[in-house]
């Protein structure tokens, strides 16, 4: 595969020496395999197959069939000389059952991935939970059981002695915000629950979970890894009367119920004061705090597009316009459902109706230096979904994501001349996958898959990027 980059020219714009230009999935999005080799269900596997959960009835099943193919593509992330590759680690294959016995075919494959990407320079960084949790967890409560931190915490043992001494960075995990509302609030994401009680009793065992992790990581891994966590920021302007207000609680609920715990070791205490008529937080525990404190080498900032909220006035019809990554209704702000509404922002839009807006990404990376001022920062997640259309000869020109990939990332080199430590960046994602709730139908890679053949085909947008990555200047 040529990566023939003849056509583009240098911006002018240079990334520092040593800073990482990688890629990434997710193991539930483009593994398939699903019942392979001892694996056994998450709750995205019951989830999609739930008629009415995901667009067109698709599922994981099969997906990019990377658990097959994974050589070729990590021979594909070679080619276009990337230095990291962001993958995640399916709970299900290790500890089929969420607890109890190991299946040493799924840390087998996790170890022949790891093995391959070191062999080809590439920097393995793990995610240990990208949402598939075991059903068998889920069955016995999920996230909202306290249960699921302490079998998660051993995962994490099995998964640090196995991969410890040869993972670069270990992210605990990625999006809580995602797995706590969307999974247990709002319902569009597994396992599609509406009990915003439970959402925020996911939200502690999730910040528990990842505190949890970082100890046994910490205390499994005989190599020198990296150790993080990858959050979702919910960029926010406002609106109206009281847009202040609405702010606060958005920031309070998606971003601050993560940060405070995992880098201050508290909850905010606006976020127990607007929660109160849903939960008394009594799941919290004495010593939970510092466990969830755990200092981290590096923060993973995913960021896409930015919310535009104001105080509703509980009459006028209710816009719900969050940008969720879930179709279906239902409302993910436990304590501020009844009083914030989102209201749609002006385009353009990606093809998931996500406005683009470069600056937010640069106003974030500011703001969370600004907040936490000693934290190195990595962009883990950027990057747009367009209907891309392969062109006569084959080639598949993405002008739209390019364009967006350009932005983002002048962005975020505007946000390092002014002082924000950012180590690196990773793109959303390698490969065209599924996109949970959208199924297949929401391409987000800058390598196509041809669903019907699983054939790849590096599109215009990874062209760009494999002469970004070579030269650490943006190109055009
Ligand atoms: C997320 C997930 C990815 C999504 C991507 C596009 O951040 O939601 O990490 O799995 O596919 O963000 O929605």
């Amino acid at each position: 595969m040529s990566t023939g980059n003849a056509d583009f020219r240098d911006s002018g714009l240079v990334f520092p020496e040593g800073f990482t230009f990688g890629s990434a999935t997710a193991s539930y999005q483009v593994e398939g395999a699903a019942a392979e080799d001892g694996r056994l269900p998450s709750i995205w596997d019951t989830f999609s197959k739930t008629p009415g959960k995901v667009w067109n009835g698709d599922t994981g099943d099969v997906a990019c069939d990377h658990y097959h193919r994974w050589e070729s593509d990590l021979d594909l992330m070679a080619e276009l000389g990337l230095d990291a590759y962001r993958f995640s680690i399916a709970w299900p294959r290790v500890i089929p059952t969420g607890t109890g016995a190991v299946d040493q075919r799924g840390v087998d494959f996790y170890s022949r991935l790891v093995d391959g990407l070191l062999e080809r320079g590439i920097r393995p960084v793990a995610t240990l939970y990208h949402w598939d949790l075991p059903q068998t967890l889920e069955d016995a409560g999920g996230w909202a059981a306290r249960e699921t931190v302490d079998a998660f915490a051993t995962y994490a043992e099995v998964m640090g002695r196995a991969l410890g001494n040869r993972v670069h960075t270990w992210t605990t995990l990625n999006e809580p915000w995602c797995s706590a509302y969307l999974g247990y609030g709002q319902g569009g994401h597994a396992p599609g629950r509406h009990e915003p009680a439970a959402a925020l009793a996911a939200v502690h065992h999730l910040n528990l979970a990842h505190g949890r992790a970082v100890q046994a990581l910490r205390a499994t891994s005989a190599g020198d890894p990296e150790y993080s966590v990858t959050l979702n920021f919910h960029v926010l302007r406002g609106e109206g009367e009281g847009a202040g207000e609405a702010m606060r609680r958005i920031d309070a609920l998606a971003n601050r119920a993560f940060t405070g715990p995992m880098l201050r070791g508290e909850y905010p205490a606006d976020l127990l004061e607007d929660t109160a008529s849903v939960t008394d937080w009594s799941f919290i525990r004495d010593g939970d705090l510092a466990d969830i404190h755990q200092p981290i080498d590096v923060l993973g900032v995913n960021y896409y597009s930015t919310a535009t909220v104001r105080m509703w006035d509980g009459v006028s019809p209710k816009q719900q316009n969050d940008g969720h990554k879930a179709a279906g209704g239902g409302t993910a702000w436990p304590g501020s459902n009844e009083v914030v509404e989102f209201v749609q922002q002006p385009g353009p839009y990606t093809a998931m109706g996500w406005n683009i807006a470069p600056e937010g990404l640069e106003e974030l990376l500011l703001s969370l230096r600004e907040q936490f001022p000693d934290q190195p920062l990595m962009v883990t997640e950027n990057g747009a979904a367009f209907d891309d259309v392969v062109a006569a000869d084959g080639s598949v020109p993405d002008p739209d994501r390019l364009d967006y990939l350009r932005r983002h990332f002048t962005a975020a080199h505007r946000a390092m001349t002014q002082g924000v430590d950012l180590r690196g960046y990773f793109v959303w994602s390698l490969l065209d996958n599924f996109e949970w709730g959208y199924g297949y139908a929401k391409r987000f890679g800058i390598v196509r898959v041809d669903f019907d053949t699983l054939e790849r085909t590096v599109k215009d947008s990874g062209r760009w990027y494999a002469r970004l990555a070579a030269t650490g200047i943006l190109p055009e």
